[in-house]
């Protein structure tokens, strides 16, 4: 972490990260390589089939399609992708007969078909317990569900405002007022969390539910070039060099434009 300044750091634009991820991430994303997971050298040809489905929607827009992913990818379960156009008609109609709710992230394993980040993130960890997807800790694993829990529930001002679009940037970005105070809410529970478990991650050396739920306000506070003190600044350089998210990244750059303006939470 760098050393404390009173100067607000500002996060990196997504370009320059993109450009880090190389072009070897471009171009599988390109290529629609939607596997999780490399190959590893002296793999097999001819792979079983992954056990698990997950369903998303844009790259670009979807911030809890991403957490889903980045769920699923610190869990290590062996999945695909499936994608859903959030636009087209059809595919709502299909979404909805399938399911009660028609909202992505939704993973489908071993016949059960599990909605809602949350209850993925629980999944997951009964599954991976050795992932650490929660801590080990009782009293940390209560804070890491409440700190998920709020992102889940609230700071609607700041989805509002800062819609998560990876491809833009907005240098100078005037934040409202009212997403100003989410944005407080929330530097405020990763200073606590940082100097509680040491970080780099909010529970300490390795990633958890917690930064799969934070993981798009880092991005957002990337795009809109939101003024942070150090530490919060850091951990948002932690999350946005974080392998998993880098990948997302890649892929979303290169993602077709599906919206030619977006002024709602998606
Ligand atoms: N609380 C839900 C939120 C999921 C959500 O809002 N997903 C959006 C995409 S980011 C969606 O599927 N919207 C449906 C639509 O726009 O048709 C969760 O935790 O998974």
């Amino acid at each position: 972490m760098p050393a404390p300044t009173d100067t607000p750091a500002r996060v990196r634009p997504a370009k320059a990260s993109a450009a880090k991820a190389g072009p070897a991430k471009a171009s599988a994303a390109k290529a629609g390589a939607a596997k999780a997971g490399a190959a590893k050298a002296g793999a097999p040809r001819i792979k079983a089939a992954p056990k698990a489905v997950l369903t998303i929607s844009s790259k670009n827009y979807s911030s809890w399609s991403l957490r889903g992913y980045l769920l699923c990818r610190m869990a290590g379960i062996d999945f695909e992708e499936a994608r859903v156009s959030a636009d087209d008609p059809s595919i709502r109609a299909e979404l909805l007969l399938q399911s009660s709710s028609f909202l992505v992230p939704r993973l489908d394993h071993e016949g059960m078909r599990i909605w809602d980040t949350l209850a993925i993130a629980e999944y997951l960890n009964e599954l991976f317990p050795e992932a650490g997807l929660l801590p080990k800790d009782r009293a940390a694993r209560a804070h890491c569900r409440a700190i998920s829990g709020e992102m889940h529930s609230g700071f609607a001002n700041l989805r509002s405002a800062l819609p998560m679009s990876l491809k833009a940037h907005h240098p100078g970005f005037k934040v409202w007022a009212g997403a100003q105070g989410d944005i407080l809410r929330i530097v405020a529970i990763w200073r606590e969390c940082l100097k509680t478990y040491g970080g780099p991650y909010l529970f300490g050396t390795a990633p958890t539910v917690a930064d799969a739920m934070y993981a798009p306000v880092c991005t957002r506070f990337r795009t809109y070039d939101v003024p942070l003190e150090p530490v919060s600044a850091a951990y948002c350089q932690t999350m946005l060099a974080f392998a998993p998210l880098r990948d997302w990244t890649a892929q979303a750059l290169v993602e077709p434009d599906e919206m030619e303006e977006l002024d709602v939470e998606f």
